[in-house]
């Protein structure tokens, strides 16, 4: 077996387009941890993290937000997926006609420049025709982001015994920015249909007592 056809949990990191080539959106979506999850089980996402923005403060952190709000930063491949198609999991993934109560759970676009800008508005309003109400999500400039604690980075997969503690000690610091740990939280949670998964789960080679793990949530 050559380097290049090497299957190892590594495997579908090593093919991640680098961050040069990727573009990102960021969302605030209630609770960050579900759509951490639900972004990073699709096709065409690369990485995913949670942070903080849309405030002013200048270093938020989970116990001290200030102004800010819980956000998910999703960055994908622009060959297989598009802006609009991330907003349409946007609107679906939380009430966008009622004002949010809590401004750490707003839901929020927060626009990279103005060509997603415009793109936002254009969903936004596509939104408010088809269902005749008006959309309170804003839509802002995106001015700062601030990457949350390592406990909260893929959480349902940091959480799901054996499998998350072999992942988070395999990949060390780059757990985060892995397209694998990316993918097999939004499995764990429930994303993704079983031809995408097996297909996926194919490109990767968990150690016996992981992938049992695995199998038996899915
Ligand atoms: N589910 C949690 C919120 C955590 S989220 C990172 C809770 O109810 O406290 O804000």
């Amino acid at each position: 077996m050559g380097t290049t056809d090497r299957t190892t949990a590594l495997a579908p990191d090593e093919a991640a387009p680098p961050p040069g080539e990727t573009r990102t959106a960021t969302f605030g979506l209630g609770c960050f941890w579900g759509p951490d999850a639900r972004f990073g089980a699709m096709e065409g996402v690369v990485r995913t993290r949670v942070g903080y923005a849309g405030g002013t403060e200048p270093a938020p952190s989970y116990y001290s937000l200030g102004d800010h709000t819980e956000v998910v930063q999703v960055e994908y491949d622009p060959d297989v997926l598009d802006y609009p198609d991330l907003l349409d999991i946007c609107w679906r993934s939380h009430d966008p006609f009622s004002a949010a109560r809590k401004r750490q759970y707003r839901g929020v676009v927060l626009v990279h420049d103005n060509d997603q800008r415009a793109a936002a508005e254009r969903s936004r309003d596509a939104l408010a025709d088809r269902t005749g109400k008006s959309v309170r999500t804003p839509i802002e400039p995106l001015e700062a982001f601030f990457l949350a604690e390592d406990t909260h980075q893929k959480y349902e997969l940091r959480s799901t015994p054996i499998l998350g503690d072999e992942l988070v000690e395999q990949y060390g610091d780059g757990f985060v920015g892995s397209t694998v740990a990316a993918r097999l939280n939004g499995f764990v949670a429930g994303h993704g249909d079983p031809s995408q998964r097996e297909a996926f789960l194919a490109r990767v080679d968990l150690p016996p007592a992981a992938l049992s793990e695995l199998e038996r949530r899915l």
